[in-house]
């Protein structure tokens, strides 16, 4: 009889265990597919005082992960036009560019002295 019992002990085990694995294995595969959905990207690096590119690219009508990402010093940004703000608490956004066109992206955080130069270029087309 105890034996029965150690034998549907040790099941019980076996079961937990590769239950845990298989829950373990599960949510990797799901924060893998989320990375790769991610679709287009458009990543603003700030440093002081600039971003790291002059002019930046999208196409119109796709929709885009657009986020901040603060290399050195504490910048916040806006697309002029389009209601788009990132900063410190908010990150990243998922933005359709819907009108073709040339829009100011600006540094929105008194961040020093050359804050007021802080500027770059969203081309969508
Ligand atoms: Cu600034």
């Amino acid at each position: 009889m105890t034996k029965w019992i150690m034998f549907s002990c040790i099941i019980v085990a076996c079961l937990l265990g590769a239950g845990v694995l298989f829950q373990d294995i599960s949510v990797r595969q799901s924060e893998m597919a989320s990375q790769a959905h991610a679709g287009p990207q458009l990543k603003f690096i700030a440093s002081n005082f600039q971003f790291d590119q002059a002019e930046y690219k999208v196409k119109a009508g796709e929709k885009v992960t657009v986020s901040l990402l603060n290399k050195e010093g504490l910048h916040a940004m806006e697309i002029v036009g389009l209601n788009v703000k990132l900063d410190g608490t908010t990150k990243s956004a998922e933005v359709t560019f819907d009108k073709p066109g040339t829009y100011e992206v600006h540094c929105i955080l008194p961040c020093g002295t050359g804050h007021a130069n802080m500027k770059s270029t969203l081309i969508v087309s």
